[in-house]
């Protein structure tokens, strides 16, 4: 039979089960975009630019069980959406990148758009493919959701020349897909020495990253099993309920929250799950694991990679945490907590809260106050996204994350510029929560058109803007070291005007009694499917934990010469 290859794009994605297409339409891929408008399952969705389209496609793959998939431009499309993409591929989140290609049928060179697309993705795909015949693009397509789906999740991309998508070709048959069989049973070996050391440790602990997002249920099993606390990754934060009573926050080592550095001073055997040890997970390599580290991992090139594993086990977290609660539970009867754990934490969590709201804002809003007055008007299974500064740290630390999936941000790609595309995305896959964005002023204005895709979309999401004028997670590494703040002072800006430019409600919040009130307005108008932009005058003048402990780190592992450098050169334009 005869099909065009936009035919066959589209046939193939409906097939996967692909909901949403996030794009840019151009003379490349108009034949696929028209295809779309025929779908009765797909809704093309167009974005204000493709790095939006990348970042959209993200969190619709960390919010739902859809894999986020673009439909851009050859080149000028690609690059611009390389940094979503980016993101993709060092959080390990599935995405499908579907872009045209140039002719193949004119012999001739120096077209538009005319680029080596594959070479500029390699680094940043788990696969790319170059379709060079209709009869490719099913299977291809299959392959690539594969690909893009299994061991550790990533971005794949797949190019389909502009003429095969225009004109008719020869397939001999349209196959429906036929989802993968599960992956096979994880090392039982490895799971019975991994029970043994933990159940023989006095004071044992887990460390669960993004891996472990959609094993939840099975951490908490043997947190209890074992009575041992559960720390998480910034990645990770919503990997575990933060009211589990053995829930102790983000981080372990002198840069995590107060009941986790405590928490997890003497831990002798530490079960790591779905952490890759990155440098922000570990709050530049701060931390200090026991020599009895059991490390789980759906890839295994994360074992031994920077901290040595006594037990390494490869698999999926869920199926690698059911065998292994079995296994210790065939060691003998459960250790729980007496309660002294339990207690520590509460007190700790409750010190460091108290430690927050004493401080002083000087009449702008203190970020703990905020937090608790988001988390009282939340649903448990709201959407919290964060971009990437000083505020995505103020919400690890202050605001509790009650579900998984519950906290996105781009973490180990760090890229700013993710949280308004991303919140915009959260709230099309999951229309029921409630989706609010934390994001810089700075991030904020990266890529805050996709407010605009939200209001054409009519969907109720909340874009909190923390307005300190700073890039503060560098203005505030400036300040000590160079006592002044090079290019990291921002030029004011009126969000009002932003709100008003994309058809956006507006709520400004510029005191800490404003709090209570101007969240409650934000969220009335998101329910009525109103996007809302808030500006929140917040206070920075407090440094959170991590920050503190990673300049502490970092400082420390210079060489006595540089130390000396950096600290007489501080003191000299001090006092200078
Ligand atoms: C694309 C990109 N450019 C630059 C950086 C470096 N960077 C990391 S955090 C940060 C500051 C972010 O400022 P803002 O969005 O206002 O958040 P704040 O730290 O003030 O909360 C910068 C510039 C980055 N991570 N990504
Ligand atoms: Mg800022």
């Amino acid at each position: 039979m005869k099909k065009t290859g936009a035919w066959l794009v589209r046939y193939a994605l409906e097939q996967i089960g692909v909901r949403y297409t996030f794009g840019i339409p151009g003379v490349h891929n108009t034949e696929t975009y028209d295809e779309l408008n025929k779908s009765a399952s797909i809704q093309p969705v167009l974005v204000t630019h493709e790095a939006g389209a990348a970042f959209m496609a993200d969190a619709l793959s960390r919010t739902s069980d859809q894999v986020g998939t673009l439909l851009i431009v050859p080149a000028a499309g690609v690059t611009h959406a390389a940094s979503g993409i980016g993101e993709a591929f060092l959080d390990g989140i599935p995405m499908l990148v579907i872009a045209g290609g140039i002719r193949t049928d004119t012999g001739k060179t120096f077209q538009l758009h005319e680029m080596d697309q594959h070479a500029l993705l390699a680094p940043i795909t788990k696969w790319t493919y170059k379709i060079e015949t209709h009869e490719q693009i099913i299977p291809v397509i299959y392959e690539a959701y594969r690909v893009a789906t299994t061991g550790e999740p990533g971005p794949v991309f797949v190019e389909v020349p502009v003429n095969l998508q225009l004109f008719p070709g020869e397939v001999s048959a349209t196959p429906s897909y036929v989802a993968e069989p599960a992956q096979g049973k994880p090392d039982s070996a490895a799971i019975q020495e991994a029970a043994k050391m933990l159940y023989a440790a006095s004071s044992p602990g887990l460390f669960v990253g993004w891996g472990a997002v959609h094993a939840s249920a099975e951490t908490a099993a043997i947190a209890d099993f074992l009575g041992a606390p559960v720390a998480t990754t910034l990645q990770g934060l919503s990997a575990f309920p933060a009211n589990h009573p053995l829930h102790t926050g983000m981080g372990i080592g002198p840069a995590a929250v107060p009941a986790a550095e405590n928490a997890f001073r003497d831990c002798d055997s530490l079960l790591a799950v779905g952490n890759r040890f990155g440098e922000i997970g570990t709050a530049s390599y701060g931390i200090n694991p026991p020599a009895n580290l059991v490390h789980v991992d759906i890839n295994p090139r994360v074992f031994n990679a920077n901290y040595p594993a006594a037990v390494s086990i490869e698999g999926d977290a869920r199926a690698v945490m059911a065998e292994l609660l079995k296994a210790l539970g065939a060691l003998g009867p459960a250790k729980p907590d007496s309660g002294r754990l339990k207690a520590a934490i509460a007190r700790d969590k409750q010190a460091y809260a108290a430690e927050w709201l004493a401080h002083d804002s000087k009449g702008r809003v203190n970020p703990a106050r905020f937090f608790n007055e988001l988390r009282t008007q939340l649903a448990d299974d709201a959407i919290v996204v964060a971009d990437d500064g000083n505020h995505t740290f103020l919400v690890a630390e202050l605001m509790p994350i009650h579900t998984p999936r519950g906290f996105i941000s781009p973490t180990d790609f760090n890229c700013m510029g993710y949280a308004a595309p991303a919140v915009t995305a959260a709230k099309l896959a999951n229309p029921e929560k409630q989706v609010v964005g934390v994001i810089g002023d700075g991030a904020f204005l990266m890529t805050c058109m996709e407010t605009l895709t939200a209001a054409s979309l009519q969907l109720g999401a909340v874009y909190f803007i923390f307005n300190d004028g700073e890039l503060s997670q560098i203005s505030q590494a400036q300040e000590i070291p160079y006592n002044r703040k090079t290019c990291s002072v921002l030029q004011a800006v009126r969000f009002m005007g932003v709100a008003d430019a994309t058809g956006c409600e507006f709520v400004s919040i510029e005191s800490d009694d404003a709090c209570g009130p101007g969240i409650a307005r934000a969220l009335s108008l998101a329910a009525q499917n109103r996007p809302v932009i808030v500006d929140v005058k917040v206070d920075y003048s407090k440094r959170t934990r991590f920050t503190k402990g990673a300049v502490k780190t970092n400082l420390e592992r210079f060489t006595l010469g540089n130390k000396a450098r950096f600290i007489g050169r501080a003191l000299y334009r001090k006092l200078f």
